[in-house]
């Protein structure tokens, strides 16, 4: 931070308001921009934070088709679903609004209007596909086809998602619609188009000669944008869900989402103080900063940019874009279609009172600069061997004895001692570490120090040993746990950006007033005599079972095409082998022959069916995520082959006693595998 700013305006990613928010969203950009934005407030910057549901764009449109309801009825859904769910996180925005919202439609037609009105627009016609049975433009993500680049076989009209390519329709091989099936047909359209062309030498000198400290994976590819020459981008779209193009004549167009989402910010800082927001976006004395996901960057680096820049009027630049990369879960990407994803709603309803533990392990775990994977494990290790054996059990240790030796009064710091000094000497240190790792957002390095203090304060004890030293030297023991409760006082300031609900929980238990980042660093927080409260513990042991409870949710979606494997099955290389495994190891499966005696699909699930068989031996219930690939109807009836020895697992609150084998096509299809002629139920398979 080197100019001093007057005021920090900051934004998180508008989330799109067609599903809730996973653990990537929040690992990528909310949980970060808390961070900072707790950080600067506790530091007495004038702050606000913004953000709001981004309600418009195609997969909205396509969410409603799919659910049968209204567009709006989508986005009023989500829109509540994801705005409790931050609030129950502790993400503390100024405002979360949405840009269905009056002031936004508003904003964003007058923004459009005067661009439109100084001829800062070019206006295009060209050549789109056209459903004709449904009588409608296919934009986006209306229209699907085989990849050119990877060959994925359902990649959209605008991205592929197996291989990460901007697409643009017009290169898909095999394109049809997703509205009828139907194959489409090209039909002449116009539209208004921004020429990033002619900002891109302001660009290159405002991007890659002054801000060069942006982070790297954010200059990296704004420089791959620009070396690689822009084209002038449409900004609106054939479509009946959004802003209207307010230009007579634009009868069913509306403005790009892309175009109007980033005004978002600007409409909701409106709404958040309609007097004073135009001191908030036209002064050079405001620091601007978007935190988002890498998807995002070129929409926040290079196109919002020039949108503002085209405006003029005193609109300001981002000073930083601090963008992440992505989150994966459990070694697969995250995907919201085929729910391989950790939802933050449900998170709060199945681990209550564990706010903080998402938080810490998600911050511990940043993809900051290079894609990272979430693992149930990992969460549960750093919870059970950080969280609960460091940090709360040093608190813990230091509040039972105060109240055991000191009646619950912080005792006076008599004797002085060298380890004393020592320990009291690092926690300046620490917060220096800490302010500079969150000023440069390294927000994982800034947690690891934060976390080092409550290992010096666990290290401290240790090496002092205070119950030991109670029978003899009651002098030392009250120097000893005076230094342990300013280490506690230190540990809920430099947790509140972090850990919000721990930091107040540590503070209530400290009978602290407030916590203020000045105070950090001090050896006279909490003053002799002063009464702390009962000890409560700040985290709990999470047990093997939430850890397998979760593994068995998500293995009812295990993505089917996006395993590794199956990746190379699709480029054309055979799957690899797996590791060996011995005789034994294989004989250990009992694999069966059985019958399908009924099928039904489970409830609310796109691919489970549930089963009844008759494996010989007994009658029993396999789930399996098939429903994809047959019917209920096609399955009764049908000889399968199973692991009858599998051990029990509950799928949707469903036992399934076992596994259906299924071999999978090159396409990523799976078909069952039934014995070449009817066999007896129960024949072993080896
Ligand atoms: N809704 C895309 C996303 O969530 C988009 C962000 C808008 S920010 C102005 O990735
Ligand atoms: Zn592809």
């Amino acid at each position: 931070m080197e100019k001093c700013y007057k005021r920090h305006l900051v934004t998180a990613a508008l989330p799109y308001a067609n599903g809730a928010v996973h653990i990537g969203h929040l690992a990528g950009v909310y949980i970060p921009a808390d961070i900072y934005v707790r950080y600067l407030r506790m530091r007495g910057r004038d702050v606000r934070f913004i953000c709001g549901s981004d309600e418009h764009g195609v997969p909205i449109t396509i969410k409603a088709k799919q659910q049968n309801c209204t567009p709006q009825e989508v986005v009023d859904k989500y829109h509540l679903i994801i705005q409790d769910s931050f609030e129950r996180l502790g993400i503390s925005f100024d405002i979360y609004s949405r840009t269905s919202s009056e002031t936004h439609h508003k904003t964003a037609s007058e923004f459009f209007r005067k661009l439109y009105d100084e001829g800062k627009f070019i206006e295009k016609e060209s050549e789109q596909y056209y459903d004709e049975e449904a009588n409608h433009f296919l934009a986006d993500r209306y229209i699907m086809g085989t990849c050119p680049k990877c060959s994925a076989e359902n990649a959209y009209g605008d991205q592929c998602e197996k291989c990460g390519s901007t697409l643009s329709p017009n290169e898909l091989i095999n394109p049809r619609s997703t509205l009828s099936g139907s194959t489409p047909v090209l039909k002449k359209t116009s539209h208004w188009y921004l020429p990033l062309d002619q900002y891109e030498p302001w660009l290159k000198e405002w991007i890659l000669e002054q801000h060069k400290e942006w982070k790297a994976n954010v200059y990296g590819q704004c420089k791959s944008w620009l070396d690689g020459g822009l084209q002038p981008r449409a900004v609106s779209r054939d479509l009946d869900w959004g802003v209207p193009v307010p230009v007579e004549g634009a009868e069913g167009k509306v403005l790009y989402v892309w175009f109007d989402a980033p005004i978002g910010y600007i409409s909701n800082t409106i709404e958040l103080m309609p007097q004073e927001w135009e001191h908030w976006w036209k002064s050079e004395d405001t620091r601007l900063l978007h935190f988002i996901g890498k998807d995002n960057i070129v929409f926040h680096c290079i196109v919002f940019p020039s949108m503002l820049k085209a405006y003029g009027d005193g609109f300001i630049l981002p000073e930083n874009v601090p963008a992440n990369e992505f989150l994966n879960l459990e070694g697969n990407k995250i995907s919201t279609s085929r729910n391989w994803a950790v939802w933050l709603h449900e998170y709060l309803d199945e681990f209550p009172g564990k706010e903080d533990v998402l938080r810490y392990v998600l911050c511990a775990n940043a993809p900051e600069t290079k894609d990272n994977d979430f693992t149930w494990k990992d969460f549960q290790t750093r919870n059970n061997s950080e969280l609960v054996a460091i940090f709360g059990n040093f608190v813990n240790r230091a509040v039972v004895l105060t109240h055991k030796y000191f009646n619950g009064e912080i005792p006076s710091h008599l004797s002085c001692e060298k380890i004393d000094e020592d320990t009291l000497a690092q926690i300046p240190q620490i917060r220096k570490s800490i302010e500079e790792s969150l000023e440069n957002f390294k927000f994982r390095e800034a947690l690891k120090e934060a976390m080092n203090l409550a290992r010096l304060g666990n290290k401290y004890l240790a090496d002092t040993e205070p119950w030991k030293l109670a029978k003899t030297d009651m002098e030392r023991v009250a120097t000893i746990l005076n230094i342990s409760l300013q280490i506690c006082a230190n540990l809920a300031i430099a947790f509140e950006p972090f850990l919000p609900h721990t930091a107040q929980k540590l503070s209530y238990m400290l009978n602290m007033k407030g916590r203020n980042w000045e105070d950090f660093g001090s050896d006279s927080i909490l003053r002799p005599g002063h009464k702390i409260n009962d000890a409560r513990l700040l985290f709990e042991k999470i047990e093997d079972e939430s850890i397998e409870h979760q593994l068995a949710k998500l293995d009812a979606s295990r993505p089917k095409e996006e395993a590794p494997e199956e990746t190379a099955t699709r480029l054309g290389s055979p799957v690899p082998l797996k590791d060996e495994c011995t005789y034994d190891e294989f004989m250990k499966m009992d694999i069966r022959t059985a019958t399908v005696l009924e099928a039904e699909r489970v409830p609310k699930t796109d691919k489970l069916l549930k089963l009844n068989i008759d494996t010989g031996i007994d009658k029993r219930t396999i789930v399996s995520g098939i429903a994809e690939y047959y019917s209920p109807e096609e399955m009764i009836g049908k000889q399968i082959c199973i692991l009858a020895n599998l051990a029990p697992r509950k799928i949707k609150g469903i036992e399934s006693n076992g596994m259906i084998l299924m071999a999978k096509e090159e396409n990523g299809k799976m078909r069952i595998v039934t014995p070449e002629e009817r066999l007896e139920n129960g024949s072993c398979i080896n």
